[in-house]
């Protein structure tokens, strides 16, 4: 197909989103992950024929914002204002242009919140529950979230009140984290009781199980929350002790959590939108619609679990697809601010390297799920091994010859194979950015740059001038309709580098709304040209330099926080000796018993084929009875490092699945056997 048609399916009112930022920090390279390929995807579709609304906006609740806001004595509010337009901002100088950039503290986002917390209270998805909570007696407040540190009841790992970032990335629920401290004063918490509301995500299983397999995105999404259901899911508490925040209706001394008022805003941006346009939301948020999320990977659960069932329960258009990009690395170490493994968009555009540049970086380097390794000289080697060798070089050497030779595109036949040839590009970019592939999207254009490369090259224009000029002609107009072809294909990618290139090609139309027919379409003979100028400018060594210098000082200089950022949450693929490292035994229950106190962990002892039998902590007692395991052979990864989990020393893990099933071998084997 080559686009443009509008079938029924194209017709049908389509929004996309892309994850809302915290405005909370500046934007780095990790974020536009997301928003550039989002804003990719919109462009094209656009110019395939359809009209997607592209939504976004701040999210400006939960307590990072409130701490941050303390310790820079400045209120939440001003605080998630001066972000907000900075955001704004950075996406419109990046080329990302949303139609509605709204905020989850906007009227329409309180509004729209409390409505449907009522309607999910209504029909009976909310109940109350008293649960215990860290109480600082010292601050005389509950600790909501990231108010407290502590340690994780799955994993052991140091956590923060609302998940355990630096171990098994579990979220946590309030009450849930271990050893509480407050993070203001440092003082060991109190646990008090109090009332909360929490989500019946529970009744939403089944529903879940089904609208999942037919969840569309990509497959990464489907597949991890998929896992999830399968598993235990459990109820959410919806509340917390806060003032900054939308309140829960009916009372005022809580808040709701930020994961229930945030992906509204979705909804609210897209009533924002509507109000300014004169359109209608509902036809997005009730209607038989199209919704596209894009997010990072580390937010697969709020969007493909928790977003669904409210959703569900308040009455509202389920998505229809998640797309989730893979998380960014830089020069191969996990991304943390606190140890300056990070690039920010500001220092990017200071240095005076053009937007479009990242944009075809981010968009081509690798596929859209698969992490991706941000390095300064994989960077400098696509620019100029790419734009500037290939389509630089075809669009320059194309124009210059055509503006001196002819000062105006010459009669010709263009060529039934470079027609062809242009068309297949449109198929290919169709079906690429169809299933949310950028990558293989700007790798099918960039393959008709090659071809325009090798069209030139194999005619000769420069020896037929002086023989025949007619011909030449003919061969520079087929050139210059390859170079239009690739602007308008490359618009969506590089939109403001191609709108340049569109002058020099003498157009006078608007490239951002031409579709891509407009590729097919000849160009027009007789069009004076401009006396081009170079598009893409090669990127010298020691610009380069700069920018890794830059990221080292910062690495250095920015060792403090070590400890906080240091863990990868979702490694791709592990090396043959990586996965040697690991020292999986086989091991036999010889004492269990329940830990007082935990509804969940069981202290086990454990004959690992060594001297002494293993203190391993674990979470199974919601599954296994204590004399149940006695005596049984289970499968124990015996070189964790050592954790404290409930005041116990626990020395190794227990391999489960899900929630906690174990496994266990097949047939009798010695304690202290090796798995691989
Ligand atoms: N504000 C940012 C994140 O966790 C978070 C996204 C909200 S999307 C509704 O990546
Ligand atoms: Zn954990």
């Amino acid at each position: 197909m080559q686009g443009g048609e509008l079938s029924m399916e194209n017709q049908r009112p389509h929004v996309v989103t892309c994850g809302l930022p915290y405005a909370n920090g500046p934007a780095h390279i990790g974020h536009l992950r997301t928003y550039i390929p989002a804003d990719i995807y919109v462009r094209t579709l656009r110019k395939l024929g359809e009209n997607p609304v592209f939504i976004c906006g701040s999210d400006t609740h939960g307590t990072p914002i409130v701490v941050n806001a303390e310790q820079l004595g400045i209120t939440p509010k001003e605080l998630v204002t001066r972000y907000h337009r900075y955001f704004d901002e950075t996406f419109r100088k990046l080329g990302v242009i949303f139609d509605n950039y709204g905020s989850t503290d906007s009227e329409f986002n309180h509004r729209r919140t409390q409505q449907i917390v009522k309607e999910l209270i209504d029909r009976g998805y909310v109940y109350p529950k008293s649960i215990e909570l860290a109480y600082c007696p010292v601050c005389e407040m509950f600790l909501p979230d990231r108010y407290v540190d502590g340690k994780c009841p799955y994993c052991g790992s140091p956590a923060r009140g609302d998940e355990c970032d630096q171990g098994c990335g579990r979220h946590l629920e309030p009450g849930e984290i271990l050893d509480p401290v407050c993070r203001v004063c440092g003082t060991r918490a109190e646990s008090r009781i109090q009332e909360h509301y929490f989500f019946r995500l529970s009744a939403f299983k089944d529903f879940l199980l089904e609208y999942l397999a037919r969840l569309e995105g990509t497959s990464n999404a489907r597949n991890y929350a998929l896992g999830w259901v399968k598993g235990e899911l459990k109820d959410w508490c919806i509340t917390r002790n806060l003032d900054w925040g939308v309140k829960f209706p009916g009372r005022d001394d809580l808040v709701v959590y930020v994961w229930v008022d945030a992906p509204i805003g979705y909804i609210s941006s897209t009533e924002q939108w509507a109000e300014k346009t004169g359109e209608s939301w509902e036809r997005y948020w009730k209607g038989d619609a199209r919704i596209t999320h894009f997010i990072g990977s580390d937010i697969i659960y709020h969007h493909c679990i928790f977003w669904p069932a409210m959703l569900k329960g308040a009455g509202y258009t389920l998505p229809t697809a998640v797309v989730a990009s893979g998380m960014v690395k830089i020069d191969d170490k996990t991304f943390s601010k606190s140890r300056g493994y990070v690039v920010w968009v500001d220092e990017y555009l200071e240095n005076g390297f053009h937007p479009d540049l990242l944009r075809y970086y981010l968009a081509s380097y690798t596929s859209h799920t698969k992490e991706l390794n941000f390095s300064w000289k994989i960077f400098q080697e696509k620019c100029n091994n790419e734009l500037v060798a290939i389509l630089g070089n075809l669009a320059y050497r194309t124009l210059l010859f055509a503006f001196r030779n002819f000062g105006e595109v010459p009669e010709g036949e263009i060529d039934e194979g470079v027609i062809e040839k242009i068309g297949e590009t449109i198929g290919l970019l169709d079906r690429s950015i169809r299933e949310y592939e950028p990558k293989r999207m700007v790798d099918s254009v960039m393959a008709l740059a090659n071809f325009g490369n090798g069209y030139f090259q194999s005619h000769k224009p420069w020896e037929l001038i002086k023989e025949d000029k007619g011909a030449c002609g003919v061969v520079i107009r087929n050139a210059l309709q390859i170079v239009k072809a690739l602007a308008v294909l490359l618009e969506p990618v590089m939109p403001s580098k191609m709108e340049e290139l569109w002058h020099y090609l003498g157009m006078e139309t608007d490239i951002h709304s031409v579709g891509v027919k407009e590729a097919l379409v000849p160009i027009e003979a007789g069009v004076k040209l401009k006396k081009p100028r170079i598009l893409f400018e090669k990127i010298e060594d020691d610009a380069i330099e700069k920018m890794e210098n830059l990221l080292r000082g910062r690495i250095e200089g920015g060792e403090e926080d070590i400890e906080k950022e240091d863990i990868e949450k979702m490694p791709e693929l592990v090396s043959f000796d990586e996965f040697m490292q690991l020292d999986i035994r086989i091991g036999r229950v010889v004492e269990a018993e329940a830990i007082k106190g935990s509804r969940k962990l069981l202290r086990l002892l454990v004959d690992i084929g060594e001297e002494e039998p293993r203190q391993i902590v674990a979470g199974i007692a919601g599954i296994y009875k204590p004399e149940e395991l006695l005596n049984r052979e289970i499968v124990v990864l015996a070189n964790l490092k050592p954790a404290k989990i409930f005041g116990y020393d626990s020395m190794g893990m227990l391999l489960a699945a899900g929630e906690g099933v174990l496994l266990v071998p097949d047939r009798e084997v010695n304690p202290g056997e090796r798995v691989r």
